[in-house]
């Protein structure tokens, strides 16, 4: 459900096709919320059939057409709602966590290697993330140029700040997991040492 949610906001800046959409979607939401196109496709078809945006066809080369999508007044009331409705949390479900409660069956050398792929996922992640905040600030990141050149003055720095607020945390997260990956290879360490 929250995939529409990401694609009416992106859509709340100006129509788009599925293309244009999809390459937009992978240079901002989908740093937060990954979704492949197979996903994004479908759900533009079912947002239209709920009324939440209008598909118009639009030419494309000299005689095929594509549909350009335009959010509808429904649609923008659909996305305030739950911008305001607080979420439902669901409980964890994390696999890393799950095998790490039972690394007493692995092999040392590959609990240490899952460590270690565990810290490289996240720095890359939190080097992904750092970048995108560079972006922000620089006003470098086009989504974000296109949001703030139909934004009020007055709105433009929040507008700006939540997206970085975001990213913000997911660094904090990054370096939570790769500090708990480290301490994970001292446990393996000692233990297979004792
Ligand atoms: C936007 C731009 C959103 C950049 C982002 O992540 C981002 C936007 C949620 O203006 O919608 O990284």
């Amino acid at each position: 459900m929250s995939l529409r949610y990401a694609l009416l906001a992106l859509l709340s800046v100006e129509p788009m096709t599925g293309y244009d959409l999809s390459k937009r979607f992978g240079a901002s939401v989908a740093y937060v919320w990954h979704a492949p196109d197979s996903q994004i496709y479908p759900e533009l078809r079912r947002m239209e059939k709920d009324g939440l945006l209008e598909g118009e066809d639009v030419p494309w080369g000299h005689r095929a057409t594509k549909t350009r999508y335009r959010i509808t007044d429904s649609g923008i009331a659909a996305f305030r709602a739950w911008i305001n409705t607080p979420l439902e949390y669901s409980r964890e479900r994390d696999p890393v966590h799950l095998k790490a409660a039972y690394l007493e069956w692995a092999e040392p050398e590959s609990a240490r290697t899952q460590m270690e792929a565990h810290i490289a996922y996240h720095e890359l992640r939190r080097k992904q993330w750092e970048d995108m905040i560079s972006e922000l600030r620089g006003g470098t990141n086009i989504m974000l140029r296109k949001r703030l050149e139909m934004t009020a003055e007055a709105d433009r720095l929040r507008t700006t700040e939540f997206k970085i607020f975001t990213y913000e945390g997911l660094i904090a997260r990054a370096e939570t997991e790769i500090a708990w990956a480290r301490r994970g290879l001292e446990l393996i360490d000692h233990l297979d040492g004792a």
